[in-house]
């Protein structure tokens, strides 16, 4: 370890995996750094790392007053440790030594409630507070994640410089921007998280109808996803699926993936998006999808015995029936646009959730950008983000991508083959719920006149709800069952 300077230009409080890889990086742009962490070994850890990994600035410190006044003033310290009580908890810790100007910066998962509970906490105090959403994993954090600071813009610019030179790069900038005041930045994250879920979810989907109709062996799907991977779906995570398929089983025959037990863990973000997207009255059947998906995904034991009883009541392999007679490379180049299409019905339902909370909290929220951070370092980064950047900045106030002219020119497109593979999917009886739910949404999106007529009729019937008419204006009800009953009388169908 290099001899302390006077005095850290940042400190990081928390020293998980995460924690531990970001402090390096940022000791590695040539930021001096003070590190803290509740158990001490962690410390002499990240240490020993720093000293390995090119003799980084990075200084331990074992108790958190040390640690504070380690840190130049004003000081902004990043905390990230598990959300919840455990942020409350080394906040108190650390604020007996902070000082009116500081700041407190929160890289982890939260809430974006409780980011604005604090945000209040802290400036009684005259404590700054950013709610910093982090992406990319362990890797994005030590070589450039994607940030997502929200709330004190005094906060975000006495950092600023940092958070840029420790960001993934693109062609535009570095991946962090600030993001509007609150506790937007951890909502931006866990939107972000959401729309993972959906990505991962029709990209399982592509691969589940691939193997099961297509015949495709795990070689296969390996070189098909690295082709993908050079086209309109390139991202991390196709690119990271080609890799998955080619890991042999080192404790058997075959490779690693099928021996993979079927069950999703998570741990919260997707849940709060679709609950926002409820609360907020935005569409996200994709997102949701995915999250019933892991939701059934969990209940292996009782899928295993549903088989079973199914089998016993007749059930039969439908797949064997419609797989013969299918030619492959016509199916992998219609799962292809459907996995595009479906995936821009996604992102869609993702940024108008976005908008509609950015309108209710004032966040101001502007989607190209939000789009632009996301092309490098994080999990859903890919080229495709660019294109949605490009699609606001023509237009930021774009009702849906799906009626961004270019964007509707490759849904149309893309649509037969979207078609075809999820009718397959159904009459091979593979689920493939994401796609369904994109394409029914694309369905019932560009669709003029839709059922909810009748809905409508069926309200006011039995609750006098009133309805509107499409021919003229006001608030209409109508004695429904009378005038039925009238004209059963008048036509004499039952006399
Ligand atoms: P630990 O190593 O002392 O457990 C992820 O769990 C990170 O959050 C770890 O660095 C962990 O510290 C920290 N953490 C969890 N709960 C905490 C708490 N109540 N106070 C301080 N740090 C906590």
């Amino acid at each position: 370890m290099e001899a302390s300077p006077a005095l850290s230009r940042i400190g990081l409080a928390g020293l998980a995996v995460m924690g531990q890889n970001l402090a390096l990086n940022i000791a590695e742009k040539g930021f001096p750094i003070s590190v803290y962490n509740r158990t001490t070994s962690k410390v002499d850890e990240t240490v020993d790392r720093a000293h390995n990994e090119g003799n980084l600035p990075l200084f331990g410190q074992y108790n958190p007053r040390d640690f504070v006044l380690s840190i130049q003033r004003p000081r902004s310290v990043i905390i990230l440790v598990k959300a919840g009580l455990p942020v409350d908890q080394t906040i108190a810790a650390l604020s007996d030594h902070l000082e009116p100007g500081d700041a407190i910066i929160d890289g982890g998962n939260e809430w974006y409630e409780n980011t604005e509970r604090r945000i209040a906490q802290a400036s009684e105090r005259g404590i700054l507070y950013l709610g910093m959403g982090v992406s990319g994993g362990e890797d994005g954090a030590r070589h450039g994640p994607s940030l997502m600071p929200g709330g004190s813009f005094q906060a975000y610019s006495n950092v600023e410089d940092i958070l840029k030179k420790v960001a993934a790069q693109v062609d535009d900038g570095p991946c962090v921007t600030y993001i509007g005041e609150g506790g937007s930045g951890n909502f931006v994250k866990m939107v972000h998280n959401g729309i993972e879920y959906g990505d991962m979810q029709l990209i399982s989907e592509a691969y589940d109808v691939l193997k099961h109709v297509g015949g495709l062996s795990n070689s296969e799907l390996a070189a098909i996803f690295s082709e993908w991977n050079r086209g309109e779906l390139e991202s991390f995570l196709i690119e990271i699926s080609a890799d998955i398929f080619k890991v042999k089983d080192e404790h058997g025959d075959g490779e690693l993936v099928d021996k993979i037990l079927d069950k999703t863990g998570m741990k919260g973000t997707g849940k709060w998006t679709v609950q926002q997207a409820a609360e907020l009255s935005i569409a996200a059947p994709t997102i949701a999808a995915s999250l019933d998906c892991r939701y059934l995904s969990g209940l292996k034991e009782e899928r295993e015995s549903a088989a079973e009883v199914l089998k016993e009541a007749g059930m039969t392999d439908i797949v064997g029936s419609v797989r013969s007679g299918i030619d492959k490379k016509k199916l992998i180049e219609d799962v292809r646009q459907a996995l595009y299409a479906s995936k821009i019905c996604s992102y869609a339902q993702g940024m108008n959730l976005l908008r509609a909370k950015s309108l209710e909290k004032g966040w101001n929220l502007n989607l190209g950008e939000l789009a632009r951070i996301w092309k490098g370092g994080c999990i859903i980064r890919a080229v495709f983000l660019d294109r949605i950047k490009k699609a606001y900045q023509r237009n930021p106030n774009l009702a849906s991508l799906l009626v961004d002219p270019e964007f509707a020119r490759e849904m149309v497109q893309r649509q037969a083959a979207w078609r075809r593979v999820v009718g397959l999917a159904i009459s091979a009886g593979i689920s493939t719920p994401g796609m369904c739910a994109s394409l029914a949404y694309f369905d019932t999106y560009r669709r003029a006149r839709l059922p909810a007529n009748l809905v409508q009729a069926q309200r006011d019937l039995f609750g006098a709800h009133t309805y509107e008419r499409v021919d003229r204006q006001g608030s209409y009800h109508t004695e429904w069952t009378k005038l039925a009953r009238n004209a059963d009388a008048g036509v004499g169908i039952f006399n």
